[in-house]
C-alpha cells in the first residue's frame, strides 16, 4: 500500500524554498500548488490523476536561463542526445530537484508532453494562474470584447508574470506523488495587464505578431532575453544546434 505524508503550509513553503535555492541561479523559478487547483480549473480530459490535496509545483524559466544555465550545458554536456537541447537542459535541472528529495517520488511533466491522443499532458499556463505564478490571460477576462474578434474564431491566451513582463518560459510541472498538503494558501496572481485596452492589445499581439516579440512587453520587464537568446528562440529548431556549434547525430 502506497502511504502519504501529509505536510502543513510551512513545510511546503520550505520544500519551495530548497527548490529555489537549487535552481534559482540558474535562472528558474518554482511556485507550489495543489492539483485540486488545477483540476477545478480545466475539463475532466486534461485532469491530473492524483488525490485533490497532492503537492506540485510549476517551474518557470526566467531571461537568465539561457547564459546561466543552458551555455553552461551545452559546452559541458554537447548535448549529443536525441532531444532539444533546452529541452534536455530543463530535464537535466528537474533531475536534480529528484537528487534533492530523493526520499520522495516526483513524477515531472514537460511543457511538450503529449497523451497518446496527443493533448499536452499539463497546461502550462493554467497550472502558472493558479499557482499565482504569471497571470492567465484569456478571450474571457476582457469584458468588453471589440467587435472585430469573431464569435467563432479561436484567441489563444497568454500568461503575463509581474516582473518578467512575457519574457520566460513556462517548463513544466513537478508533483510529489505521495505529499499532500491540504492548507495549502493559493496566492492570486497580480492582474498586472490592468485594464480591457492592454488586455486586447495583448492578446492581439500574441496571436498576430508573435514574431515581433512585442507582447512579452506589454509591461516594463525587469528583464529580457539577450540578442543571442533572441536569435537562437527565433532560429528554426532543425538549426539551432549549428548556431551552438554542435553537431546532428546521424
Ligand atoms: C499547442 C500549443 C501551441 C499551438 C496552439 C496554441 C494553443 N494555445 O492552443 C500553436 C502551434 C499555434 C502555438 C503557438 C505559439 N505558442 Co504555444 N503552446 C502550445 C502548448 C504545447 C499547448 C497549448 C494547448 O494545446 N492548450 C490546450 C487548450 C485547450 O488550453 P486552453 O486554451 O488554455 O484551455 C484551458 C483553459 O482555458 C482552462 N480554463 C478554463 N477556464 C479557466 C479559468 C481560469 C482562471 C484558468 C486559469 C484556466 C481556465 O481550461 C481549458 C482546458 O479545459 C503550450 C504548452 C503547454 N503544455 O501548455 C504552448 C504555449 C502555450 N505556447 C507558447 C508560445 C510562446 C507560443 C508562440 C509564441 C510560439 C513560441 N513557442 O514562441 C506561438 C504564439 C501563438 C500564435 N500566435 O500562434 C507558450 C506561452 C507562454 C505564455 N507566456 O503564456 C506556451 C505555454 C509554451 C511554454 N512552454 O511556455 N502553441
Amino acid at each position: 500500500m502506497t502511504t502519504h505524508t501529509i505536510i502543513d503550509n510551512n513545510d511546503a513553503l520550505s520544500i519551495n524554498k530548497g527548490i529555489r535555492e537549487l535552481l534559482e541561479h540558474a535562472g528558474f523559478e518554482s511556485y507550489p500548488f495543489k492539483v485540486s487547483w488545477y483540476n477545478k480549473s480545466v475539463e475532466p480530459v486534461f485532469h491530473l490523476g492524483y488525490h485533490g490535496d497532492t503537492l506540485a509545483f510549476i517551474i518557470i524559466s526566467t531571461p537568465n536561463m539561457y547564459e546561466n544555465a543552458f551555455k553552461p550545458f551545452v559546452t559541458r554536456s554537447k548535448c549529443l542526445g536525441v532531444r532539444d537541447p533546452i529541452d534536455e537542459c530543463v530535464a537535466h535541472h528537474f533531475d536534480q530537484v529528484k537528487n534533492l528529495f530523493s526520499g520522495e517520488k516526483i513524477t515531472c511533466i514537460h511543457d511538450f508532453e503529449l497523451t497518446p491522443t496527443r493533448r499536452p499532458k499539463i497546461l502550462v499556463q493554467t497550472a502558472s494562474h493558479i499557482a499565482g505564478a504569471a497571470y492567465y490571460y484569456q478571450r474571457n477576462d476582457v469584458k468588453e470584447q471589440p467587435t472585430r474578434w469573431d464569435k467563432k474564431s479561436r484567441i489563444y491566451g497568454v500568461c503575463i508574470h509581474p516582473k518578467w513582463g512575457g519574457w520566460f518560459g513556462l517548463r513544466g510541472v513537478l508533483i510529489f506523488d505521495n505529499v499532500q498538503c491540504p492548507e495549502l494558501s493559493q496566492t492570486i496572481p497580480p492582474d498586472v495587464v490592468d485594464t480591457d485596452a492592454k488586455k486586447i492589445e495583448l492578446l492581439e499581439r500574441f496571436n498576430n505578431n508573435w514574431q515581433d516579440w512585442t507582447f512579452r512587453d506589454i509591461i516594463p520587464p525587469d528583464g529580457r532575453y539577450s540578442e543571442e537568446q533572441k536569435l537562437y528562440f527565433a532560429t528554426a529548431p532543425a538549426e539551432r544546434k549549428k548556431l551552438l556549434g554542435i553537431e546532428e547525430l546521424s
